[in-house]
């Protein structure tokens, strides 16, 4: 089974452990995925978000589901894009973390995501992209019995940043290893012929002995001849 999946669809309709939602500070709900998931999981919705008293931009807070399939809703307000500058690419990075960390609490195996913050907060989808796949996927690395990530991408545009994104990453991870691969193989190089020189250097030892053997019975026989000739 794929543990990541990057999907086109509605996330209200997500059948997983929980589904996260774009929110602002407040989590009073709101417009985009926000009021989205409110309208769908009704107003218990709303009275539990009231006792929560809001959550800081980059974390993330949980409720139950309510009339959603999912069980938890797990809500992280994204940075507000305000040139790329003040901040973003960490609070962003930081949103999946505190999600990720919410999941591993509640003992959750799967997670839906949105594409945080790149509707009405505007952050470029291309780079936001970027930042939840590397977010996911070392996530993923990092704990393998988690069992199932699902980014849901409401639009065209935001399913071909994300799997362009994918690419690039993959391509990146790629790279990566063959360059591990090149330094493996010289170091093996290096090994080997630091090896051969060694075996070298003792048979020039074991020639210079043979020669030397040799010459002193050489030597041993010329006295000896010397001594019969006396
Ligand atoms: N399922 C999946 N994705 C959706 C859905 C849906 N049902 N509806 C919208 N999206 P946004 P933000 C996509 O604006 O940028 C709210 O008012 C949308 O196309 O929902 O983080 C909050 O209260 C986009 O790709 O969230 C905050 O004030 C992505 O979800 C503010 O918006 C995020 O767009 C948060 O802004």
């Amino acid at each position: 089974m794929e543990r990541l999946t990057i999907m086109k669809g509605d996330i209200v309709k997500i059948k997983a452990d929980a589904i996260v939602n774009a929110a602002n500070t407040s989590l009073l709900g709101g417009g985009g995925v926000d009021g989205a998931i409110h309208r769908a999981a009704g107003e218990e919705l709303l009275a539990e978000c009231e006792k929560l008293g809001g959550c800081a931009t980059g974390q993330a807070k949980i409720t139950k589901g309510y009339h959603l399939p999912a069980k938890y809703i797990i809500h992280a307000p994204g940075p507000i894009w305000r040139g790329g500058s003040r901040g973003e690419a960490d609070l962003l990075a930081s949103c999946y973390r505190s999600c990720f960390a919410l999941a591993k609490e509640y003992g959750l195996s799967s997670i839906a995501f949105p594409s945080i913050s790149t509707g009405i907060y505007r952050y470029p989808v291309d780079q936001a992209s970027l930042i939840a796949l590397q977010e996911i996927t070392s996530f993923l690395k990092e704990n393998p019995s988690f069992q199932k990530v699902i980014v849901v991408c409401y639009n065209d545009e935001t399913y071909k940043a994300y799997k362009a994104a994918f690419k690039t990453l993959e391509m990146g991870a790629a790279a990566k290893e063959s360059k591990k691969e090149e330094k493996k193989e010289a170091k093996q190089d290096h090994k080997s012929s630091k090896e051969e020189k060694k075996e070298e250097k003792e048979e020039k030892r074991k020639g210079i002995k043979f020669h030397a053997f040799h010459l002193f019975q050489g030597k041993k026989k010329d006295k000896n001849r010397k001594k019969d000739e006396t």
